[in-house]
């Protein structure tokens, strides 16, 4: 009996050794067909993650000194928290060199760590909040890049492991667009390989495609719960992922923006503004994304979800988003139709998921515990292929297919853009549209951006506003919109008015253009008085109204004086004084009455 135990037991274990054999033959072998499976889907992508093990030993020593060079280079504790630093002698030089050409302080951020901290700037609701980090979703983490300062991008991927629990990362996705600096091939495969950890990859694109393909390519090789699209020039607050992972367990078709934060470009000083006066986003009828601060009923209803939850901050909807920082969950990005992967280049995908998530069912938000920094240049250190205005004519796409009638104050911004030959075909996308049942622009306008001005609707007069004295309408003379500046007169243009000749005089008696409202300057001298075009938000807040008059002038009601299109002695700006009724460089026309 004892001896037929044992064997019977013998017997057990060989078997379980068999299974235990197959099971292993099993494992490696499904992993290898998983890496076949990636590299045929991505037909036009190198992995190359084979160097450190092919290339000879003499690279493999030259990359290690670059790298232990760059090391030595970095001055402990320089910038930390987020504080801006300065250089001296040559390398200040340098730097400001740089920033001239490559919009950006590269000798700086070489001196700075990979690893500084930024700030902690967060509303201290959001310190104190506990997360169940056992229990939330995962994120792929994909960073595109072009050109990029290398130890900014390294930076910005350090911050990335520094910040993020590694039960929430499961990877980071680098997406090169095909640079074509050195440093970032062999140096950045070598550093990858030898100093992060194996969730970092590296996926390069065989032939540059722009920001919008780089990030569907890096999109589709992720395999996490979550995206989170980075730019390459990024540092993140502590538990930036948490608060966002959060929401979209709660509602996974929330579309999620952290509060975006301003790195300097000259001295990387990580600034943090207050944590309850951050800006959402907003567009511009001429097809650009811009920032604007909450407005007060946006403000009232995150009281409202607020007090409803019992917590101390929430979310708040944006229109819009500025494109480079958001998150999404992996699932609904495919469903509510990634990109429209005929986008070149640069600009206008931010617009078109903004409208699209919105139009078709889902919301946009910014999540204010969620903070990361981004480095603004000044201009793009980059060109693209026979200069294309890839910004205008993705914007075209944009706003030919989720714009409906509203399309025609974008024509007006950008004539140059009707019928242009350059804008392909866009039937997919508004198959795409159809099939998601979207709502109309109409719908977005009313509901989700209200106190955005449409010149031509609620008012009481539009068009060009021209002088009856002689060939002049009022005119922005194109000045920037974000500061104060003096209206002027030009030309009248004929037939169709220009955006620079738009302006509208609302049913609140606001004299105005789309973004700027008409005040008067503040001066003794009282019979001259320039008329001051001041950012505005709502009518309602606007403190200068203007009426017409019967004998056609144009009065401002505060003062009683009225606009006067004579003695342009200083750079074409009109004035505003005692009025008469008989002069007739204080008659004016609107070229449509309002509706
Ligand atoms: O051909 C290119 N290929 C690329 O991979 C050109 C650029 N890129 C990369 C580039 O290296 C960078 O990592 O794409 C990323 C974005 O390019 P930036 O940083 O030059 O763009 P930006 O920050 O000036 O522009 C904003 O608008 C763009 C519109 O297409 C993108 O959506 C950017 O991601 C977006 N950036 C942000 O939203 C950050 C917040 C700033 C604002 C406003
Ligand atoms: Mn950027």
């Amino acid at each position: 009996i004892l001896r037929g135990a044992v064997g019977f037991r013998r017997n057990v274990y060989s078997k379980i050794l068999i299974i235990l054999i197959i099971l292993i033959f099993m494992f490696y072998f499904f992993k290898n067909l998983n890496t076949n499976v990636n590299n045929s889907v991505a037909n036009d992508i190198l992995l190359s993650d084979k160097l450190v093990d092919n290339s000879e030993k003499n690279k493999i020593n030259e990359l290690e000194l670059l790298i232990r060079a760059d090391l030595a280079k970095q001055e402990k504790g320089l910038g930390d928290n987020g504080q801006g630093a300065d250089l001296t002698g040559d390398a200040k030089e340098k730097g400001e060199k740089q920033l001239a050409t490559i919009a950006l302080n590269e000798e700086l951020s070489e001196h700075i760590s990979y690893n500084r901290t930024p700030p902690d700037g967060r509303h201290p609701a959001c310190r104190n909040k506990k997360y169940d980090l056992d229990n939330l979703l995962t994120t792929s983490v994909i960073i595109i890049f072009y050109n990029e300062p290398y130890s900014v991008l390294v930076r910005t991927v350090h911050s990335v492991l520094n910040t993020a629990d590694s039960r929430l990362l499961k990877e980071i996705i680098l997406v090169d667009d095909a640079s074509t600096n050195d440093e970032l091939k062999d140096k950045l495969d070598y550093y990858v390989k030898t100093r992060l950890p194996n969730k970092v990859k590296i996926l390069r694109l065989r032939n540059r495609l722009g920001l919008i393909r780089a990030r569907l390519a890096g999109a589709r090789l992720a395999k996490a719960d979550v995206l989170f699209f980075l730019d390459a020039h990024c540092e993140c607050m502590k538990q930036w992922l948490e608060p966002i992972l959060e929401r979209i367990k709660e509602s996974r078709t929330s579309v999620l923006v952290p509060i975006i934060d301003v790195i300097e470009a000259k001295n990387f000083y990580y600034s943090t503004n207050g944590y309850t006066d951050y800006q959402i986003g907003g567009f511009t009828w001429d097809g650009h994304f811009d920032w604007h601060d909450i407005p007060k009923s946006e403000r009232e209803r995150q009281k409202r979800e607020c007090k409803e939850k019992n917590i101390d901050i929430c979310p708040s909807y944006s229109p819009t988003m500025a494109g480079g920082l958001f998150a999404i969950s992996r699932e609904y990005f495919w469903e509510i139709g990634s990109y429209d992967e005929q986008m070149d280049g640069w600009g206008g995908e931010n617009l078109e998921m903004s409208f699209r998530v919105w139009q078709c069912g889902g919301t946009l938000e910014t999540i204010p515990c969620s903070r990361v920094g981004h480095i603004f240049r000044d201009f793009h250190p980059y060109s693209f292929p026979d200069n294309r205005d890839t910004h205008g004519i993705n914007t075209l796409r944009m706003a030919v297919v989720w714009m409906d009638e509203y399309i025609d104050l974008f024509y007006l911004n950008r004539p140059d853009l009707k019928n242009h030959p350059g804008m392909g075909d866009v039937t997919h996308r508004k198959v795409l549209r159809e099939k998601l049942h979207c709502k109309s622009f109409k719908w977005y306008m009313e509901n989700v951006y209200p106190e955005k001005f449409i010149p031509t609707k609620k008012v009481l007069a539009y068009g060009r506003l021209a002088s009856l004295a002689e060939n002049l309408c009022c005119d922005t003379l194109q000045q920037n919109a974000d500061k104060p500046y003096n209206l002027g007169v030009y030309a009248c243009f004929r037939p169709e008015v220009t955006a620079s000749q738009l302006l509208s005089l609302t049913r609140n008696n606001v004299l105005r253009t789309e973004r700027s409202c008409a005040t008067v300057q503040h001066t003794r001298d009282s019979s001259q008085r320039f008329v001051v075009m001041v950012p505005c938000i709502g009518d309602d807040e606007v403190s200068d109204n203007w009426n017409i008059t019967n004998s056609k002038q144009l009065k401002h009601i505060q003062t009683g004086l009225c606009l006067d299109s004579s003695d342009l002695s200083t750079k074409n700006y009109v004035h505003v004084t005692t009025c008469n009724s008989g002069v007739k460089s204080q008659k004016w026309e609107f070229q449509h009455e309002g509706s």
